[in-house]
């Protein structure tokens, strides 16, 4: 049989048209074409027509039946959607079309430019589809079949095919191409969160002055404020068909491979919880029950919390003394009490929480007390939608047996087992009541969780059980803008890493340094410390995890330095990171991700002091050893700093006119030197240099024995008490016996001896030293003699008595190794 295809550019479209159609649907085509075949005018009939007529028939019949549906009160709930099904599908085709339609859906019988399909139904969907269709929302039949059951569209994200999980949807996956980290951002709700809350803090310490900062003496009312759900609620409001109060609702990337950022409190009905794999919380849920995943919202949830924000800044009920940003979407707020009046806080609690509803449709709970902590844990109690108050002094029994361990702040699942361990496990500790009866009864089981968890923790711990703070908490009421001041500084990816070369790296660190540094800048700061932290891929882990370009399974790795003096210097800062990365030994292939902290932030100082300090005196330079002096000027020019002699201050000035010259010339040069050192930052940088290069000294000369400190005596072998002889003796030795019958076993004892008596003293490196040598010494003479007895005695003297020795030493070994002492030998 042929089929006409028409002429030209017509008939490519038709070939396009042919292309997606399904198995089912072109043998379909065939047998109907077959069969009208006899109908037709051959000439002018093509494909095209051929399903425009199809169409509209199907259309008819789809129209009718929606209409008699309609009058027999189906629900209408696909009302507005145009859906294509592509390829084999379960429930089939033939029922799905019927299913749509009778609910108000308009069943599309082909993909065309002209005929735009607002889903795609499909149950399974290779890659080259994957590409095709990736603009279009592509569900599973489930989306179908469970909205009808649910009698109510679901949102069509909750049965988006798994390749949606692709963290960042746009398409710029890999680590190399330089949007990626904007495009990474855009998509981490972690960065979302740190940068939000980083602004709330900023804005806390520019807003200080409408703060009034309680004195320690007053009494105060505090309110723990925090929305339900927050990330889920906001959502929702994308979705009018969900109920957030009784459809499960969890906020992700995807439907499968994806952790949920946030869920509704009737998703934690069935046990899911914040944090768990989409996937896994599926398996929650009883059959019959749909799983709604939404998709991220950062505007409106930016928004609704601005809102939030402006409504506790200003409201007709309370006026508060400090709003203090936790986070987002909760904020602790400070009312100095006044003696002279009562207020009613459970009022205060509603009103505000219906306020805030009334603005952003989304709830918030309050927790409300006279201490940090009983907020806290009011707030836990008062979850979802609602509030409670009690104050320290009213905490009973029946307040603690509800109250979990790990309720309280900066206990863990660590924490925990070590307070049961103490405990013997018997019975197993759960709530702040159970431990509060073992304290009691047992006097001396505050010092053994002193000494297991610490001082403090322990006092926290022991204060929480009575309602009350502890002095590191109540900073952030007393001290609020030192505490909310910016510490660290960071940036973290853990999504995308996929590295082939060190370049690839060094380009990004680049990248992400240049990122760091601008915020720097913005924030007016220096930092002294940088951080580096990896993710390794773990050795049994695959290469690609489940999750598209998650990290998978992986080890952490760390390297901080310390600068010598705070910087801001974009390429200073970039190559002390690469330094750090080549410091740690993690093959650019397995790195799966990259943290970088700048830790203690220091102010850069203004200008006008900046520039005051940036000179250096000339005397100073003048005694700088000479080897150092080229590297100093380098490093001066780069920062700006100039060589001039300070003036003397004014008091200084009329003082030493009071003086005789030579005497007023000896104690200028003296004030000059004290003020250089109190000054110039070079100094600072010399004496580090000095101290540094000092204290590598005093290493290797500890280990060869040099030193005079030492407490450990140099090691004598052969008489000779120098390691350079000593290692010209052994190299001559082994150049010697390597040709004949090996060393004498009497000698070799003697060397093992000496080689122990290194390893006790944890001169390893010198082991290290020696092994090398003789190592090079039979590499060089294998050629040669490798197959002469003594040849052979001498490889398996290293490979069983030597490198052993160094192994012995394991941790010595790797510290030494990393202090990277050269041996000039
Ligand atoms: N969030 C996140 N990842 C985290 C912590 C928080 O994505 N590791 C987001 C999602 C949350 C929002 O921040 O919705 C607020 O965090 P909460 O801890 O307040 O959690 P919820 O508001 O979701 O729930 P709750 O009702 O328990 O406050
Ligand atoms: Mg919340
Ligand atoms: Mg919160």
């Amino acid at each position: 049989m042929t089929i006409r295809t028409g002429t030209g550019t017509h008939a490519r479209m038709e070939d396009s048209v042919l292309s997606q159609l399904s198995d089912d649907s072109l043998l379909e085509y065939i047998a109907d074409l077959s069969q009208s075949q006899s109908q037709l005018d051959a000439a002018d009939y093509t494909r095209e027509q051929y399903f425009r007529e199809k169409s509209a028939r199907q259309q008819q019949q789809d129209r009718a039946l929606q209409e008699e549906n309609k009058q027999n009160g189906v629900p209408q709930i696909f009302g507005g959607c145009a859906v294509y099904i592509n390829g084999y599908t379960k429930p089939g085709r033939l029922q799905l079309h019927e299913t749509l339609v009778r609910h108000g859906g308009k069943f599309i019988h082909y993909l065309s430019s002209k005929r735009k399909a607002t889903h795609i139904v499909a149950t399974n969907m290779p890659l080259k589809k994957r590409k095709e269709f990736a603009n279009y929302k592509v569900v599973t039949p489930e989306w179908i079949v469970e909205s009808v059951k649910a009698g109510k569209l679901l949102p069509w994200q909750s049965f988006a095919h798994a390749w949606d999980d692709k963290q960042p949807k746009i398409a710029v996956t890999n680590c190399n191409d330089p949007n990626f980290l904007n495009n990474f951002f855009q998509n981490s709700r972690l960065h979302h969160l740190s940068n939000w809350k980083s602004n709330l803090r900023q804005n806390v310490l520019q807003l200080n002055d409408s703060f009034r900062v309680p004195k320690k003496k007053d009494s105060l009312t505090v309110f723990h404020i925090d929305f339900d759900c927050f990330f889920a609620s906001v959502a929702a409001l994308d979705f009018p068909n969900l109920d957030i109060d009784s459809d499960p609702i969890v906020v992700c990337h995807g439907t499968h491979n994806s952790d949920i950022s946030s869920c509704n409190y009737a998703a934690r009905k069935y046990g899911i919880k914040n944090g768990m794999w989409v996937s896994d919380a599926k398996g929650f849920l009883p059959q019959g029950v749909t799983l709604n995943c939404l998709p991220y919202n950062f505007e409106k949830i930016e928004a609704k919390s601005a809102e939030f924000y402006s409504i506790l800044r200003k409201n007709d009920f309370i006026k508060f003394d400090e709003i203090l940003p936790i986070s987002i979407d909760e904020s602790i707020c400070v009312k100095i009490s006044q003696s002279s009046e009562t207020p009613n806080l459970r009022d205060i609690c509603q009103n505000l929480r219906n306020e805030i509803y009334k603005s952003t449709n989304c709830t918030v709970s309050i927790g409300c007390s006279d201490t940090l902590i009983m907020s806290r844990l009011n707030l836990k109690r008062a979850k979802p939608k609602s509030s409670f108050i009690l104050f320290h002094k009213d905490v009973d029994d029946t307040f603690l047996s509800n109250v979990k361990l790990s309720d309280i702040p900066g206990v863990g699942s660590s924490t925990i087992s070590k307070i049961n361990a103490l405990n013997n496990q018997e019975p197993i500790l759960e709530n702040v009541l159970q431990l509060k009866k073992v304290i009691n009864a047992n006097k001396s089981f505050i010092g053994s969780m002193t000494a297991t968890v610490g001082n403090k923790l322990t006092k926290k711990i022991l204060l929480s059980l009575d309602g009350k703070d502890d002095d590191e908490s109540l900073k952030m009421i007393y001290e609020p803008i030192n505490f909310f001041e910016r510490k660290s500084l960071s940036i973290d990816i853990n999504w995308g890493i996929r590295f082939n070369s060190i370049h690839e790296v060094d380009a990004f660190i680049d990248i992400c340094t240049k990122y760091l540094v601008e915020k720097l800048n913005e924030l007016k700061k220096k930092t002294s410390q940088i951080n580096l932290k990896l993710l390794k891929r773990a050795p049994n882990a695959p290469i690609e995890p489940e999750k598209y370009l998650g990290c998978g399974k992986c080890d952490s790795m760390n390297r901080n330095s310390k600068l010598g003096i705070p910087s801001n210097e974009f390429g200073f800062l970039t190559t002390e990171i690469k330094h750090n990365y080549r410091c740690v030994s993690c093959p650019p292939n397995e790195l799966r991700g990259i943290s970088i902290q700048f830790i203690k932030l220091v102010d850069v100082p203004s200008t006008k002091d900046d520039i005051s300090k940036r000179f250096i005196n000339f005397e100073t330079f003048q005694n700088l050893p000479n080897d150092v002096k080229p590297g100093f000027v380098n490093e001066l020019k780069k920062r700006k700093i100039q060589i001039k002699e300070p003036k003397v201050n004014k008091y200084q000035e009329s003082f030493l006119n009071e003086i005789p010259t030579q005497l007023r010339n000896e104690i200028k040069k003296d004030l000059i030197i004290n003020e250089k050192i109190k000054n110039s930052e070079i100094d600072r940088i010399y004496a580090k240099q000095v101290q540094r290069q000092n204290s590598l000294m005093n290493s290797k000369n500890h280990l060869l024995g040099n030193s005079n400190e030492s407490i450990f005596e140099s090691i004598k072998f052969q008489n000779e008490t120098s390691f350079k002889k000593i290692c010209s003796k052994i190299i001559a030795w082994v150049d010697f016996t390597v040709k004949d019958n090996g060393p004498h076993p009497k000698d070799l004892e003697l060397f093992e001896n000496y080689l122990d008596k290194l390893s006790d003293s944890n001169r390893v490196p010198l082991i290290l030293r020696i092994s090398k040598l003789i190592s090079n010494e039979l590499n060089l003479k294998s050629l040669k003699y490798s197959n002469e007895n003594g040849f052979q005695i001498w490889e398996q003297q290293l490979i069983k008595t030597i490198i052993p020795k160094l192994m012995k030493n394991k941790h010595t070994f790797q510290t030494v190794r990393k202090l990277d002492l050269e041996f000039d030998l």
